[in-house]
């Protein structure tokens, strides 16, 4: 059975409310003032089955919207779901200014099919009604609506003529409506929250895609709050799940009405993040009074939510009245956009539409490109290119499964499907949980081995990097890192002992009389003790060149086998522990020790005891108090 939803539009009185009721037997007006004032304030909800033209069941909800000028607000949040419009214009008074702001944001919402419905025919002469039916043809002429793809049909919602027509039209026109996608990740806009005695919390709303289960947990955004689906009901009956393309209403369990409200939306829990900041496509309308400057603030509008937005313009300082361009639009608050998803925007003062667009991308994240190119591809629709920029702008970084998901709002199986011609043919990789550009791994696998190169020659008396330090100067996660060394080592270009990278063949490749330097060096200082000679002295007394010696020098000083505590002076390692191991076992006896002191206990001379206690001091094993030191 085929489900969808069909709503009405169109100016105040000109019979909306009567054709439905005409259609379903439902009084889609179900306010006590709306029946007193004989309008339509907010949304109205109906539903019917008709004949489809093979002879199937259609099944249809209606989403009954008010006319009036100062509820254009209601009608938005109950026109973003539906699949088929009803234009309704009056045949007694044409076309007027509500018909052509509902008809504006229908073609924004880029809704595809319709029926144009000339009510109150049995008010006018067959004259008027075809001079009314000119009127109407011309202004719809290039548009959605324009017949004879989309017919006029006059009606009676009093007398009953030309409803069977309309029906006719409407099971003609719901075969071209595309099936809309129950596989998907669920996601129902909220346009009503009432509690039922012995039930509690009771939410409608058209389920835009997916399938909801009774039992399911969904998440509320931007709540964030989890709720159960204790019951379903469809059209009116009980159910196990709703379906993409029903008007829903669900029992919750988990949130109370205060909690709830018209704007919201549920989704499956954990998979999506509400987001402040979208980048989309915008037109601004022809009857826009004023072009959109570089800031504007602006109400929002999509699905049920509305909120006040302020955009900036992407790419040009001024968009002016019937053009199209990309803007960044800031909410003051987060919500749940999807890419795809339909937006209208109205001015602050005086309230009228003035535009709308699409949701391109809603990833916060400033770093990421948001150029004209990139939006472009976003805008053009097609879903794997999306998908391939998605990646190719997180460069060697990847992007997750769950951030694609997020990203894209498509299913795990829709992403796999879509770019598994790319991974065949190597385009793609996938590492781990990660979906990489190729380009991109072969570039950093390039940076690693130009690091390594650049190590090398900075440090030629070095084994190799410390893989760690490696991966913090590529700056690439754990798996995709690891998956670049695997694949080099596997190509020969790097080797891998214990934890350093080098490359082949490099590192310290130290000569015979380089290592015996190396040793006299050390040996030099270790039995020197406290009373150390001249760095120079050693230097001089070994068989190499002065530059190489030096290497050799700085190598013992990394490894912190020699430590230099001033300019001219370099000790061995074991010779301070050794003097802080005395200083410790003074301690015990005398909490001070002065220069005098030092000396002795050291035996050594002036020169080596002051920048031996200033070394000390740096070190926070002694402190200076006037001439003498405490031993800390
Ligand atoms: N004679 C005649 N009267 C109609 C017809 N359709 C609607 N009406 C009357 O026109 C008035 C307005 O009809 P509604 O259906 O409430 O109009 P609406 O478009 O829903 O109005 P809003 O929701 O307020 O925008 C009512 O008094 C209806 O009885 C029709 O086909 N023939
Ligand atoms: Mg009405």
């Amino acid at each position: 059975m085929k489900s969808i939803i069909v709503g009405t539009a169109g100016h105040i009185d000109h019979g909306k409310t009567a054709l439905v009721k005409a259609l379903t037997g439902i009084d889609a007006d179900r306010l006590e003032e709306e029946k007193r004032r004989g309008i339509t304030i907010d949304l109205g909800f109906a539903h019917t089955e008709l004949a489809g033209v093979n002879g199937e069941v259609l099944q249809l909800g209606f989403v009954d919207v008010p006319g009036h000028e100062r509820f254009v607000r209601n009608m938005l949040a109950g026109v973003g779901g539906i699949d088929l419009v009803l234009l309704v214009v009056a045949a007694d008074e044409s076309i007027k200014p509500q018909t052509r702001e509902h008809f504006e944001i229908l073609q924004l919402l880029g809704v595809e099919r319709g029926i144009t419905v000339l009510t109150k025919s049995d008010m006018v002469d067959a004259e008027t009604l075809d001079v009314v039916r000119l009127e109407v043809e011309e202004f719809l002429r290039g548009t959605f609506l324009e017949t004879p793809r989309s017919p006029i049909v006059a009606v009676s919602s009093l007398t009953g003529a030309g409803l069977d027509d309309l029906k006719r039209a409407m099971a003609e026109g719901a075969k071209h409506v595309p099936l809309r996608d129950s596989q998907a990740l669920a996601r129902l806009p909220i346009d009503r929250v009432f509690t039922i005695k012995g039930f509690g919390t009771v939410v409608t709303g058209t389920l835009i895609s997916g399938t909801i289960h009774r039992e399911e947990e969904l998440e509320v955004f931007p709540l964030g709050r989890r709720v159960r689906v204790r019951g379903v009901q469809v059209h009116g009956h009980t159910a196990d799940q709703a379906v993409a393309g029903q008007r829903t209403a669900l029992n919750l369990t988990g949130a109370s009405t205060e909690d709830l409200s018209r704007g919201m939306i549920l989704a499956p829990p954990g998979t999506f993040t509400a987001t402040r900041r979208l980048d989309v496509q915008l037109r601004l309308l022809p009857s826009a009074s004023q072009p959109l400057k570089p800031r504007t603030r602006v109400h929002f509008h999509s699905h049920t939510m509305e909120t006040v937005a302020e955009l900036r313009l992407i790419g040009s300082a001024q968009m002016n009245p019937g053009e199209t361009g990309f803007a960044r639009a800031l909410l003051p608050g987060p919500a749940l956009l999807l890419p795809g998803d339909r937006f209208i925007l109205r001015q602050f003062s005086p309230v009228i539409t003035i535009g709308g667009g699409l949701v391109l991308d809603t990833v916060p994240s400033p770093r990421l490109p948001r150029d004209g190119d990139t939006l472009a591809v976003f805008a053009g629709g097609n879903q794997e290119k999306s998908l391939r920029l998605r990646i190719l702008r997180r460069s060697h970084r990847g992007s997750s499964l769950s951030e694609l998901i997020a990203e894209s709002g498509m299913t795990k199986a829709a992403i796999e499907t879509s770019l598994s011609a790319r991974l065949r043919q190597g385009e793609l990789v996938r590492i781990g949980d990660l979906w990489l550009n190729a380009g991109h791994l072969d570039a950093l696998k390039l940076k690693i081995g130009n690091t390594i190169a650049q190590f090398h020659k900075n440090n030629p008396l070095e084994p190799g990097i410390a893989k760690e330090r490696l991966r913090e100067q590529v700056k690439a996660e754990q798996a995709v890192f690891d998956r670049s060394l695997q694949l080099l080592r596997a190509e020969n270009k790097v080797e891998v002992a214990a934890d350093l990278v080098r490359l082949p063949g490099q590192g310290v490749v130290m000569k015979d009389e380089e290592a015996e330097s190396k040793k006299k060096i050390e040996e030099a200082f270790s039995s020197a003790g406290l009373k150390v000679p001249a760095l120079h002295e050693v230097l001089a007394g070994l068989k190499i060149d002065r530059v190489r010696a030096q290497k050799i020098v700085t190598l013992l000083l990394r490894e912190k086998a020699l430590i230099k505590i001033s300019d001219e002076l370099v000790f061995h390692r074991t010779a301070l522990e050794e003097l802080r191991r005395q200083l410790a076992a003074r301690k015990s006896k005398s909490s001070t020790i002065d220069v005098a002191a030092f000396k002795d206990m050291t035996g050594v001379t002036r020169k080596y005891a002051i920048p031996l206690l200033e070394y000390l001091d740096r070190e926070r094993v002694t402190r200076r108090v006037g001439d003498s030191r405490q031993i800390l």
